[in-house]
């Protein structure tokens, strides 16, 4: 079967980093190699401009500068990492990608999407998701759990209404390219959230089977 790359996406504290590992085990448990990786980084130059995004700092990062930076960084992920991979027949799970370019930059600090849209081109070409997995909470829920965990980087500094944008920046996404971008409810307990995501798993897997999907 074609390798095939798929993405994780979602607010802070949603469980994305926690259902990755699942997510892995259930492909590999049908005999493909999955690698993880993490946006922004995924290779080491990748994960020194991660450094400098999430870093808390005195000094203003202009908004401009971040949408770049992350671009930046996604370049480097995608040439050193990604398409070798594919191009190897690894498949590839991905901790976010562009998705949240356009949720947090563009929904969120209210950054043009036609600009997004035209780095997205520049960068990726057409390379997409086969698959985006959207972890969906209410803010609270996200929030609360991500900040019982302890010191915030600079995103998860911001108010609670840019997170809300965010969140709906996502579930625009995904009503805009529903065949793509599935909605899991994150919500509920651990065992509740993995009982869907084995649910739109098992579907793709069999859409991948027959030739169908993405
Ligand atoms: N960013 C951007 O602005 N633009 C871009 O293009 C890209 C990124 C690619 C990366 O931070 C930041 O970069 C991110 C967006 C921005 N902003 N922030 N903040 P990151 O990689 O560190 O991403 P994150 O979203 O901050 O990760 P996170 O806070 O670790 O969230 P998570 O991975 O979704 O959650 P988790 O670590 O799996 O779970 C959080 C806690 O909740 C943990 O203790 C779990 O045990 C617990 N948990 C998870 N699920 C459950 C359930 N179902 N029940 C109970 N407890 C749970």
């Amino acid at each position: 079967m074609q390798a095939r790359f798929i993405t994780v996406e979602g607010i802070e504290g949603v469980g994305k980093s926690t259902h990755m590992a699942f997510i892995q085990q259930w492909l590999e448990a049908r005999g493909v190699k999955v690698e993880t990786s993490r946006e922004p980084g995924g290779t080491p130059l990748a994960e020194q401009i991660r450094d400098l995004l999430l870093s808390p700092r005195t000094e203003n990062m202009p908004e401009m500068a971040e949408l770049l930076m992350m671009f930046a960084a996604r370049s480097v992920h995608l040439e050193n990492r990604i398409r070798p991979a594919l191009e190897q027949g690894r498949w590839l799970l991905c901790d976010r990608f562009t998705d949240a370019t356009f949720a947090y930059q563009g929904a969120g600090r209210g950054m043009d999407t036609d600009r997004i849209a035209e780095l997205e081109e520049a960068v990726q070409g057409d390379l997409r998701p086969h698959l985006t997995l959207l972890l969906d909470a209410p803010v609270e829920v996200g929030l609360g759990r991500a900040r019982a965990r302890g010191e915030a980087d600079r995103f998860e500094l911001e108010a609670v209404e840019f997170f809300r944008r965010v969140r709906q920046g996502y579930l625009a996404r995904a009503k805009a390219d529903p065949g793509r971008v599935r909605i899991v409810d994150a919500s509920g307990s651990l065992e509740q959230v993995q009982a869907d995501l084995v649910e739109v798993l098992e579907k793709a897997w069999a859409q991948w089977q027959t030739g169908q999907g993405a």
